[in-house]
């Protein structure tokens, strides 16, 4: 009796609670404004249900074994090999009437060209760099007065990364982000390099491995809390992150001589997407100029949404790790999307040196 009363209590909870709708946002961690989910909320009814992750591996390994998302954030050449691969749903643009009103036009036909041919399975969310953000003070205190990071070859160097293992050196724990890395410090191209060129890269990370470690999350708080005194890192993270402390100008972040990664993380729809026309809402939404704005101003990334500016704070808008100078503009790449073949190279070279069983974070 009181068995099937409780069954009667929980199929009424569970009828309550399917009658919201309902719309599951997998994005990466710290990501969105600190009201962009509640203002949501509030102005449509819709319950978002939100998760983070840290890296492009594990979006991926997720999208492929099944679990049910209906926004996604993964970055341009994640996002080019789950469109070829027909993990994605193209979006109905009468759904996103901001689509048209409100992105950068330039910006769009970037994509179209080289990724997403008719922008048609997804769009640019926020853009950024990868460098050597460093504790100057920290650094020169082991490398003697003077000493600057200016090259790649620099942070795969054993007698660098030796010395400032005592104050700490923090790699991303992604092939993703760190092989196109090591392959500039080699001399090639973070795009059309060949297996051997591969190889030497790997060897490059391998030998100063032990000496650094391996993380993705709160690599920005580390070095501020003096954990670490050099980590490769995002620049709006830890331009975010500098936001809070007194000290910002302690910390450099430079983009090196051989140039950088440009990545676009887009917005878009997996094909096993449960609630559609709610991720077409959410979408819209984000393309708000307001909401947008909200946005990059507390995530310190540019948007591709050209309604935004307006309201960008001066301090970002003026910020040049955040936006990069024309002459910075021209040292970074967007790569091409690897084969398969080379993605899987990549994530060999990633365990030779992380262990068989590396898994992403
Ligand atoms: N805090 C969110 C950071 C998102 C960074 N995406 C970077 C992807 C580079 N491949």
């Amino acid at each position: 009796m009181i068995r099937n009363v409780l069954f009667a209590l929980t199929a009424g909870i569970s009828m309550t609670a399917a009658a919201q709708e309902e719309v599951r946002i997998y994005n990466w961690s710290d990501y969105v404004g600190p009201d962009t989910i509640s203002d949501f909320e509030a102005q449509t009814g819709i319950k978002v249900i939100y998760e983070e992750f840290e890296s492009n591996e594990r979006l991926d390994e997720a999208l492929r074994t099944n679990e049910a998302w209906d926004v996604i954030f993964p970055s341009d050449n994640f996002f080019a090999g789950q469109m070829r691969d027909g993990l994605l749903s193209p979006l109905n643009k009468r759904k996103l009437p901001n689509y048209y009103a409100n992105l950068d036009r330039a910006f769009l036909a970037t994509m179209q060209t080289d990724l997403d041919p008719g922008n048609r399975y997804g769009l640019p969310y926020m853009w950024g760099t990868t460098g050597i953000a460093y504790n100057i003070e920290a650094v020169e205190a082991v490398m003697g007065s003077g000493f600057e990071f200016s090259s790649w070859t620099q942070l795969f160097d054993v007698n660098v990364v030796r010395r400032l293992q005592s104050c700490g050196v923090n790699f991303l724990d992604s092939p993703d982000e760190m092989m196109p890395l090591a392959l500039l410090a080699v001399g090639t191209s973070p795009t059309g390099y060949t297996d051997a060129e591969l190889e030497q890269a790997t060897r490059l990370v391998q030998r100063v491995s032990r000496y650094v470690t391996f993380k993705l999350e709160d690599f920005e708080s580390d070095l501020i809390e003096g954990n670490t005194c050099v980590t490769v890192a995002w620049n709006g993270d830890l331009m975010a992150a500098l936001d809070e402390v007194d000290n910002p100008a302690d910390f450099n972040y430079v983009v090196p001589e051989e140039g950088s990664i440009l990545w676009i993380d887009m917005v878009t729809i997996p094909h096993n997407a449960k609630n559609v026309e709610a991720a077409h809402t959410f979408i819209n939404y984000l393309l708000e100029g307001e909401v947008n704005a909200k946005i990059v101003n507390y995530v310190a990334y540019p948007s591709a949404v050209r309604a935004a500016t307006p309201y960008i704070d001066e301090e970002i808008a003026s910020n040049t790790v955040i936006f990069p100078s024309s002459e910075e503009r021209r040292r970074l790449v967007i790569p091409a999307p690897d084969t398969v073949e080379q993605a899987n190279r990549k994530l060999a070279a990633w365990r030779s040196i992380r262990g068989a069983d590396w898994v992403a974070e």
